[in-house]
């Protein structure tokens, strides 16, 4: 693809509404993005780490930080040993919906060859991964093709759901989550914590009556002693319980998914295919949250994706509070056929008055509380440069 130079941009974009979970209440996105210049054309994408290491180690200074010393250097060094491919980019690889993960990842040679470059490094997954998915985004744009034809998309449409965060008074949960029903998502998720779990749920449940899909979310926030509370979330007929316990206990979530009958579902603890088949078969998870960013990119994603489908595990595609860069490929990866429960894939106005992007607007009728797969080459949406500007937090830094 040969590869010129990696661009670090950081912005922050205030949230309509604060989001308060069981680690923390943001005000504002802050995001890093990164563009890569490439002889076949340029490439973005967005870093999903979080202002502060509190959902996980990764935060966006350390991610800026590990780009800057590490990651940038060892994929320029990599393209420059023409491990990225020639400078004619990679046009004319056939479509690949029928061949699987590895045959979507082999028609991608130079997103594929980003993982290996890189590997050299410990962890920091979502740095990584915002380097592939800007290399991705321009060779897809070189060979004519979007996100969801390359990752095998069989649907145009996908189901959104919306996180609900904590909310200061019982009373402003119902209107928030009315106000969502209203405008058509198909599937509350509730964030819960100690204190703020079966009151709030039970009344949302009243609220929205039984044959609606809800789901929590607790980041978390309990230990192995609360397992008799969480198993009393069963009278709430939820789709499932994310992620109760610590990252590295799977132990705990294997007694909980013993104890009672909502189905568990991790997040924080799935770090890649070898992670999500080691729970699966444990018993810690019958559902699996899908989360690029920490995966370490889209490609690592269409692997466990592949898993899934192969055990019959549903999976459904989790979300960082993305702005529509990331928000676009993330909907192309939902529109996967293992993706069968609605994502945390809500509209641009869930978060954001303006968006980095042409807006995601819920579809009417047929597609009411859908959002449009993006058909267009790579991302399939446009970074407005204009606000990566004026929302600028720090100068943009140029490596090469
Ligand atoms: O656990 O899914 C999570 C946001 C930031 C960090 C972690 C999580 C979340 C969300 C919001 O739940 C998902 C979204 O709507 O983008
Ligand atoms: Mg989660």
């Amino acid at each position: 693809l040969g590869l010129e130079a990696i661009e670090l941009h950081r912005i922050e974009v205030p949230l309509v509404r604060p989001f308060e979970t069981s680690f923390g209440r943001e005000t504002v996105r802050e995001a890093l993005l990164v563009r890569v210049r490439t002889a076949a054309g340029d490439g973005w994408a967005e870093c999903v780490a979080g202002r502060e290491p509190f959902y996980s180690s990764e935060y966006v200074d350390g991610a800026a930080a590990v780009i800057e010393r590490y990651l940038a250097p060892a994929l320029l060094a990599a393209s420059a040993g023409g491990a990225l491919g020639g400078h004619s980019g990679s046009a004319g690889h056939p479509p690949t919906a029928e061949g699987g993960a590895d045959a979507a990842i082999a028609s991608v040679p130079a997103a594929a060859a980003v993982g290996p470059a890189l590997a050299v490094v410990a962890g920091h997954r979502m740095a990584k991964a915002a380097l592939e998915a800007a290399v991705l985004d321009a060779e897809l744009r070189a060979q004519g093709r979007s996100m969801a034809q390359a990752f095998g998309a069989v649907r145009d449409w996908v189901d959104c759901g919306v996180s609900v965060g904590i909310a200061p008074t019982l009373e402003e949960l119902l209107d928030e989550v009315a106000g969502y029903v209203e405008q058509g998502y198909r599937r509350i998720k509730l964030k819960i914590k100690p204190g703020w779990d079966l009151l709030p749920v039970g009344a949302v449940r009243e609220l929205l009556g039984p044959a609606a899909l809800l789901q929590v979310d607790a980041n978390t926030a309990y230990r192995q002693r609360d397992i008799p509370l969480l198993a009393e979330l069963d009278r709430f007929g939820l789709l499932l319980v994310e992620q109760p316990f610590a990252e590295e206990d799977l132990a705990s979530h294997v007694q909980l998914a013993a104890a009672c009958d909502t189905p568990v579902c991790l997040d924080e603890s799935i770090l890649d295919r070898t992670t999500a088949l080691d729970a699966i078969e444990r018993g810690a998870t019958s559902i699996v949250n899908i989360k690029p960013g920490r995966m370490g990119g889209y490609l690592e994603s269409l692997r466990v994706h592949e898993a899934c489908l192969a055990l019959e595990v549903p999976v459904w595609c989790g979300g960082m509070l993305e702005t529509g860069l990331g928000r676009a490929a993330n909907v192309a990866l939902a529109a996967l056929p293992g993706f069968l429960l609605p994502g945390d894939t809500s509209a641009s106005d869930r978060y954001y008055a303006e968006d980095l992007t042409e807006p995601f607007v819920l579809g009417t009728g047929e597609h009411r509380g859908q959002l449009a797969v993006p058909q267009g080459p790579g991302t399939g949406v446009e970074v407005r440069e204009e606000l990566v500007r004026a929302w600028a937090s720090a100068s943009p830094v140029l490596l090469r």
